[in-house]
Order: structure tokens, then sequence, then C-alpha cells
């Protein structure tokens, strides 16, 4: 009975969109990380997101990645970055929809060792 009272005080919680957003809580590769390679780029939500737009920027500039999630909403984002990037530093932008409808956006930034 507790348990099903709860429910219903996160279920209002929901509506009201108070606590709502989806957000990112992990990314591969973390934020201000500095690593060797990147086999891929992830961000893991802690509800869904259905991921809009992806960029990512490094030394020389637009980086194209390659999606491997579709458009629609997923509690991990994958995408693959091209095998033969130069060191540096590269930030990934991304915009998407949260569970509730809402706009997010998010970016995080690692560096690619020599
Ligand atoms: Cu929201």
């Amino acid at each position: 009975m507790r348990q099903i009272t709860l429910a219903a005080i996160v279920s209002g919680l929901t509506v009201t969109g108070v606590l709502a957003h989806s957000k990112a809580e992990k990314t591969t590769p973390a934020d201000a990380a500095s690593v060797d390679a990147v086999d891929v780029i992830a961000i893991e939500f802690d509800d869904l997101m259905r991921v809009t737009a992806v960029s990512m920027t490094g030394p020389e500039g637009l980086v194209g990645v390659e999606r491997e999630t579709g458009m629609e909403p997923v509690s991990e984002f994958r995408a693959r970055p091209p095998d033969d990037l130069p060191a540096g530093t590269y930030t990934v932008d991304w915009r998407g929809l949260s569970a509730d409808g809402h706009p997010m956006q998010g970016t995080f930034s690692f560096t690619l060792a020599d």
C-alpha cells in the first residue's frame, strides 16, 4: 500500500514537470577526461531522451560522427567518431527532447592524447 502511494506521488510530480527532465548522467569519454583513443561517443540518461542533434568539434573544426542511435527515445545514445582523429581537445554538443517533452541540451569535452 505504501508503494502504491509513493508511486502516485512520483507520478504527480511528473505531471507538474518540476523534477521531470531527463538529464545526462554519464558520458563516454567522461567530461574533462584525457584519453588515448575514442572508439565511441556515448551519453547515458536517467530517463528516455530523443537525441535530435549531436555535433563534435575538435582542433581542426567540426568532426563528423556516425549515429548508431536513431531518433527514437533512448537511455543511452551512441555515435561513432572517425578513426583518424588528431590529438587535441574535443567538445560534444547535443540537443534532445526529454521524456516529458521539454527540449534539453548538454555539452562535454575531453582531450585525446598524442
Ligand atoms: Cu522537463
